[in-house]
């Protein structure tokens, strides 16, 4: 309504007043924009009658097979088949029904989006299409509404400044090298707030850059999709060596303040149940026991998708050996779906959730994954695509739901460091009213 009809009773007379709905949607439009690696992907705008906001939707290399589904074009005379025309003109089908809608109601929302899709895995109108539109309509109702969007979003009493998770190693489908391993991660936890965290990960990240360049030569200092070196190796152990010896180098304890972490994203080497790794092929069992020696080897302390990403049982074993102490992450195996996350819940796979929005579609059922993940003592860590843009949503998203843990690529490349530098200002605004997660980045609010 945008008009208030008042009563006076000292002039006794009525009055109309313009009052203007900030929060009622007005448009929304969709662009073809570039990601990271030059590919098409999505904008989508949505404009109230008091704010603005954008939304730009990232793209996997290493997708899930149960991800929704991100509908490309297939027009091989434009961008080789993966342009996103159609799903550009798609968000006008789908923005119809929120025209006049108060855009502070993201779930009603995200409900109509879904119902005009229609399909359990939003094949007709593309995930990409609809999370355009979720995301826009959140940020637009964070500018509507005068909040910083973390604010916005906010669903936990205590903010937490998350440990960055930094890809500082980049290997199989993200790189040009031989490792098995997708991704190599320092996670600088022992510091006592996030600044001091970010600065130990990124010095850390610039002499490795000299340590690979000494053992493996210039090329070795050539980067992968997320901003991290892709040096040509082939085996794991020589990834971790030269990371240990950085952190050391730059004046820093492993373990103590900087752990490791990895993403196998196994499901890239695993074929006809055997895993091929360090020129190895192994069985189920004996990749379990190469983490374990690995987890004794080094200080691990988190392994996203160690198996393939429909081999609950071997998550479940892995997560009773060494679960007590390292973060056993799904990523491939429960795609931010709430129903893959329950199965994994009930039979003990893993414990802790990799969210990315973009796997799931909407915002309200990424929020939803990450609160069943929480409400059942999983950890979660929000994360970017290796396909990225220079959009910070996911940076005020795990501030907003206190995870303690991001995942966002290396302190390097715009697309990355976008999120980092995001993080820096929330950091600025909070102060006193957040605190770093640090070495509770599994649990930050428990402690
Ligand atoms: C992953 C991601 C992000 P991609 O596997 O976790 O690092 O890679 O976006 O290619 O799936
Ligand atoms: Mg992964």
């Amino acid at each position: 309504m945008d008009f208030n009809l008042t009563y006076n009773l000292e002039c006794d007379n009525w009055r109309l007043d313009y009052v203007p709905n900030h929060y009622e949607i007005t448009k929304v439009r969709a662009l073809e924009i570039l990601d990271s690696r030059g590919n098409p992907t999505l904008q989508v705008e949505v404009i109230t009658k008091g704010g603005h906001g954008l939304g730009k939707v990232p793209s996997g290399a290493s997708t899930g097979v149960h991800e929704a589904v991100e509908l490309r074009d297939g027009d091989v005379s434009r961008y080789a088949g993966k342009g996103v025309q159609t799903a550009v003109s798609n968000v006008e089908e789908l923005a119809k029904p929120l025209i006049g809608l108060d855009c502070r109601e993201q779930e009603k929302i995200d409900e109509i989006l879904i119902a005009v899709d229609g399909t359990p895995n939003k094949s007709r109108m593309g995930a990409n299409a609809i999370l355009g539109v979720s995301l826009a309509v959140a940020t637009a109702a964070a500018s509507s509404t005068n909040q910083p969007l973390y604010r916005y979003l906010r669903s936990r009493k205590q903010y937490v400044m998350p440990v960055p998770m930094m890809n500082i190693i980049n290997g199989a489908k993200h790189a040009g090298n031989l490792l098995a391993i997708q991704e190599f991660h320092i996670m600088p936890i022992g510091f006592r707030n996030f600044l001091d965290a970010l600065r130990a990960g990124v010095e850390t990240y610039h002499i490795l850059k000299e340590v690979l360049v000494k053992r493996y030569g210039a090329a070795a200092k050539n980067i992968g999709d997320e901003g991290g070196f892709a040096p040509p190796m082939a085996e794991s152990r020589e990834a971790f060596d030269a990371i240990l010896e950085s952190i050391e180098e730059a004046g820093y304890t492993p373990e103590k303040e900087i752990a490791l972490a990895i993403d196998a994203a196994a499901s890239e080497f695993h074929s006809h149940n055997r895993y091929s790794i360090d020129g190895h092929e192994l069985s189920q069992v004996e990749l379990i026991d190469y983490y374990q020696k690995l987890c004794k080897e080094y200080p691990l302390v988190s392994i996203e998708d160690p198996f393939g990403e429909n081999d609950f049982d071997s998550f479940v074993a892995l997560t009773k050996e060494v679960g007590e102490k390292v973060q056993i992450v799904g990523d491939d195996l429960f795609v931010s779906n709430p129903n893959r996350i329950q199965h994994g819940i009930n039979v003990g796979a893993g414990n802790a959730l990799l969210l990315k929005v973009n796997q799931i579609g909407t915002l309200t059922e990424a929020i939803q994954a990450a609160d069943l993940a929480t409400s059942n003592e999983y950890g979660v860590v929000v994360s970017h695509r290796s396909g990225e843009t220079e959009d910070t949503f996911i940076a005020d998203l795990v501030v907003a739901l206190s995870c303690g843990q991001i995942k966002t690529g290396a302190p390097a490349r715009s697309d990355r460091t976008a999120k980092y530098n995001r993080l820096i200002e929330i950091n600025h605004e909070l102060e006193s009213e957040a605190r770093f997660a640090g070495k509770a980045f599994r649990f930050p609010l428990q402690s």
